[in-house]
């Protein structure tokens, strides 16, 4: 091996080292372990969650109470990504997930709306909003999940009035790298529709699952996980470690030359 060949290989060995942001190993989600709950508001039937597409791909078809189908793992550490489409012109309710889920009433809510609703239950306003849900065990009620204003026991966290469309695939991004923040990022295609960064500890771990409350034919597919996260508050590159990363590679490449040299 020549020298030149020696130092394209320390150099191709010092890049593959992983650094902040490198993008790690993406694990496609297996639905069959996850289960279902079911909040019984009494006013619409159950939902009916079905798996397709060698279990990558959940459907729920019923125009239904609140219901959640709930995942095997935390969400501690992770970063989700996933895909949801709803193939219906018929209604305009809600989707989303959970997460930092502890038990049927202490969760993190991103719910998404697509149009306004006033109901006796309360407003319902289109748009996405991301919610703190503690009853402290108990079961939410319908005022609880169906008000865009929260409830006694949901805090609103944020909000915006941007409707989801019809036959449209759009893809989210959840960072939950354990830190104390989180990230939710929702994209159609290339654009980027929403981006929240959010300090909130009420759960610092806890389960994840696909929600919908009152939208049938709502498909959630594509879900993966990735367990080395970017951090979701990067850490400015500082142009110190930089510059020692960099004199360190010259001076250990300048080092072999030399050895080189005098072997050769
Ligand atoms: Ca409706
Ligand atoms: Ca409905």
């Amino acid at each position: 091996m020549n020298e030149s060949k020696i130092v394209r290989l320390i150099g191709s060995v010092l890049i593959s080292v992983p650094s902040l942001g490198a993008v790690g190993s993406t694990v496609p989600v297996d639905l069959s372990s996850w289960s279902v709950v079911q909040y019984e508001l009494f006013d619409q039937p159950d939902a009916r969650w079905s798996l397709s597409a060698g279990n990558t791909v959940a459907t729920q078809s019923v125009n239904a109470d609140a219901s959640i189908l709930l995942s095997d793992f935390s969400v501690s550490g992770l970063l989700i990504n996933g895909k949801w489409r709803v193939d219906t012109t018929s209604d305009d309710d809600f989707m989303g997930f959970v997460f930092g889920y502890q038990d049927r009433g202490d969760f993190y809510l991103f719910d998404w709306k697509q149009g306004n609703q006033n109901d006796p239950l309360g407003f319902a306003e289109q748009g996405m909003s991301l919610k703190v849900v503690k009853t402290g065990g108990t079961d939410p009620t319908g005022v609880d999940l169906w008000r865009s204003a929260g409830s006694s026991d949901v805090t609103v966290l944020r909000h915006n009035t941007i409707p989801w469309n019809e036959f449209t695939e759009y893809e989210f991004t959840l960072n939950f790298d354990g830190s104390g923040s989180f990230s939710i990022t929702v994209r159609e295609g290339a654009t980027e529709l929403e981006n929240w960064v959010v300090d909130d500890s009420a759960f610092l771990g806890g389960k994840f699952g696909f929600y919908n409350y009152s939208q049938g034919d709502v498909v959630y597919s594509g879900f993966t996980t990735r367990d080395d996260p970017p951090p979701v508050k990067p850490v400015p590159e500082s142009s110190t470690l930089v510059s020692i990363g960099a004199l360190g590679f010259v001076i250990l490449s300048s080092r072999i030359r030399r050895r080189l040299a005098a072997n050769s």
